[in-house]
């Protein structure tokens, strides 16, 4: 009986459909609409991309397809970014709480291509902070989080790109255990930056090179007590 429990649950666990996409986003708290194929890039289901290798894993599934306009926002600004699974609509559709994990923030120059290459700099970081999850504190702050843009970013048109990046099967290398693995949510919006700095991102950051399947921030085990020590993948936050 507890043998045919286990098995049912761990079946569950792994087909439960908790996924999530990128509704739109707020500027200073001022909510800039549905951003959906508008300034975002919107891939066509809310599926993670697991492949580290594909060029899907920089902007998602429609990520060298550019969206017709682009939110403003001025360098110093504090935006948010909203997320939702099925229904934007409900409050409480915005992801499934096995979806423990880290929200990783970057910024690239704007491109009409897909975000391949080594153009993007870390903006933010959450992982594991006073003893929760991010992607639970989004969760439970309507489905979104706050990060800054630096005041001395220089003007221009930027791609940034927001992942949520899903733990709760990351016990397992993704490489070598199909359908395990972490799962990155990456989603790109388009933003038209207003200002008077001279900083522009940096690090050169290359997805498909710089995350790996052996990666702590990829492959970590939640579930034995070690949050505390999880560290985001990625470059360290870029500071002009
Ligand atoms: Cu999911």
């Amino acid at each position: 009986m507890l043998f045919t429990f286990t098995t049912l649950a761990l079946a569950l666990a792994s087909t439960v459909s908790g996924h999530a996409t990128m509704f739109g986003i707020s500027v200073n708290g001022k909510d800039q609409g549905d951003g959906r194929n508008k300034y975002i890039r919107s891939p066509a289901t809310n599926d993670p991309v697991r492949d580290l290798k594909s060029p899907n894993f920089v902007c998602n599934t429609n990520g060298g397809k550019p969206a017709p306009s682009f939110a403003k926002a001025a360098a110093g600004d504090k935006l948010s970014f909203r997320w939702f699974h099925f229904n934007p609509d409900d409050p409480n559709d915005i992801l499934d709480p096995s979806h423990k994990g880290a929200i990783v923030t970057y910024i690239a120059p704007y491109t009409t291509g897909n975000g391949a290459g080594p153009i993007w700099s870390k903006l933010a970081e959450q992982g594991f902070e006073g003893g929760e999850w991010a992607t639970i504190k989004m969760i439970a702050n309507g489905g979104q989080v706050e990060f800054a843009l630096p005041k001395a970013l220089a003007p221009g048109q930027y791609l940034i790109r927001q992942e949520l990046l899903a733990l709760h099967m990351a016990d397992f290398r993704g490489d070598t255990n199909p359908g395990r693995g972490a799962e990155s949510y990456p989603s790109c919006v388009q933003v038209e930056v207003t200002g008077s700095g001279d900083a522009v991102p940096d690090q050169d950051f290359d997805f498909n090179t710089g995350y790996k399947y052996d990666d702590p921030g990829l492959f970590f085990n939640i579930y034995i007590g070690k949050n505390a020590e999880y560290k985001p993948p990625g470059p360290k936050v870029w500071t002009p």
